[in-house]
């Protein structure tokens, strides 16, 4: 799977910026006022069950909402490009387990592109590590290939006009998806959360434009 270098760098500087220390502390979340209230006192020095409950309990995200930005790839169905983007959106949980986002993305690769608007609701445990699976859309603006034998033009610029397979890449008016999806979150403290996910994008293009779109998300949330 290729990772473009941005987001790794990312992943990395990540938990550093949000505060490294968290990760070791029982009590992680402290910075959200309702996970403070609730362990402000803490589990005794020997008490490892109260440790534990503390440091993986993440029943406070209920109410939490907050812009994310993420970044993906995305692999066509039969191998023959991958597209790298990023989403801008908010993601808001009306319980401590579902969640529901909004946000606008672009894609783009060696000859396609995608643009649009992308919703999607997501259901997963109160824990500060957790699974989830969801179901999203995608509504825009994409690209096709179409033949371009004819037109006396070499449109993909490799010195033969109008070979045999020519294709040429245009706008096309509408793409709309569907896709379930699978991934993980992960808290590094209290209001900012980490995840990766997968999801399999079911087009109305057909099913040989069906993608793979894999990718990692960042999120700061508020009350
Ligand atoms: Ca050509
Ligand atoms: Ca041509």
């Amino acid at each position: 799977m290729v990772i473009p270098r941005s987001i790794a760098v990312l992943l990395v500087l990540i938990p550093v910026m949000t505060g490294c220390g968290s990760l070791l502390k029982s009590r992680y979340a402290m910075d959200d006022p309702v996970y403070a209230e609730k362990y402000q006192d803490g589990a005794e020095k020997g008490d490892l069950a109260g440790k534990l409950k503390q440091s993986v309990d993440a029943r406070h995200v209920s109410g939490l909402g907050g812009p994310f930005v993420s970044g993906g790839a995305q692999f066509r169905g039969k191998g023959e490009s991958a597209l790298a983007g990023a989403e801008v959106g908010y993601e808001s949980y009306g319980s401590s387990w579902h969640s529901s986002r909004i946000s606008l993305s672009g894609f783009v690769g060696h000859e396609d592109w995608f643009a649009g608007l992308d919703t999607g609701v997501r259901l997963q445990l109160p824990a500060r590590v957790t699974p989830f699976v969801g179901v999203g859309t995608f509504n825009g603006l994409s690209t096709t290939r179409e033949d371009a034998t004819d037109d006396g033009v070499d449109n993909d610029d490799d010195g033969r006009t109008d070979e045999r397979g020519e294709t040429k890449t245009e706008p096309d008016a509408w793409l709309s998806s569907v896709y379930p999806e699978v991934g993980l979150h992960f808290w590094p403290t209290g209001k900012s959360r980490l995840t990766f996910y997968s999801r399999y994008l079911v087009t109305t293009e057909g099913r040989d434009s069906d993608d793979w779109l894999t990718g990692f998300q960042y999120s700061v949330f508020s009350r």
